[in-house]
């Protein structure tokens, strides 16, 4: 404690403006360290949300029809653990409803180093806790950016429960 003091003392008096720039640099980091903290939660959130949207949505596909649309189901008729069908192509923009099925829970997770570069893995992801837990339940994405993306349901990516779609 009276080391603490002393030293505390002794920086201003010593050279006062150096303290100074100091003690900002550090007030500044730790409002950077907020800035991006919360972006996140609202991200977090926001795909909350969109879920619920999105299993609206696809009630609504499936009355139209809408051939701007796939459905991947998950977990396959046979009880396999996997997206059917596991490789597909897409045109860019097109929405992917992925359908639960057999075999649940399941769930969606793009893996972040086999996504084209720039695209971001949290936008097209399902949080890894989120789990589809009943029949029908859907959760859909639109990819906009041309390429290869990896993804694997995280329960059952031990299992061999993995796809792969490319974005034209
Ligand atoms: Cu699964």
């Amino acid at each position: 404690m009276a080391s603490v003091t002393s030293a505390t003392v002794a920086i201003p008096s010593f050279t006062g403006l150096k303290a100074a720039t100091i003690k900002s640099s550090a007030t500044v980091r730790i409002q950077t360290a907020a800035a991006v903290a919360s972006p996140k939660l609202s991200v977090k959130s926001s795909l909350k949300d969109f879920g619920v949207v999105a299993v609206a949505a696809a009630a609504s596909f499936a009355l139209a029809g809408n051939a701007m649309a796939i459905e991947i189901l998950l977990g396959g008729g046979d009880g396999s653990l996997a997206f059917v069908p596991n490789e597909f192509s897409i045109a860019k923009g097109e929405k992917i409803v992925f359908k639960n099925n057999a075999g649940f829970p399941h769930n969606v997770v793009f893996d972040e180093d086999e996504i084209p570069s720039g695209v971001d893995v949290t936008k097209i992801s399902m949080d890894d806790q989120d789990l589809l837990n009943s029949a029908g339940e859907t959760y859909e994405v639109a990819l906009t950016e041309p390429g290869t993306y990896s993804f694997y349901c995280s329960p059952h990516q031990g299992a061999g429960m993995v796809g792969k779609v490319t974005v034209n």
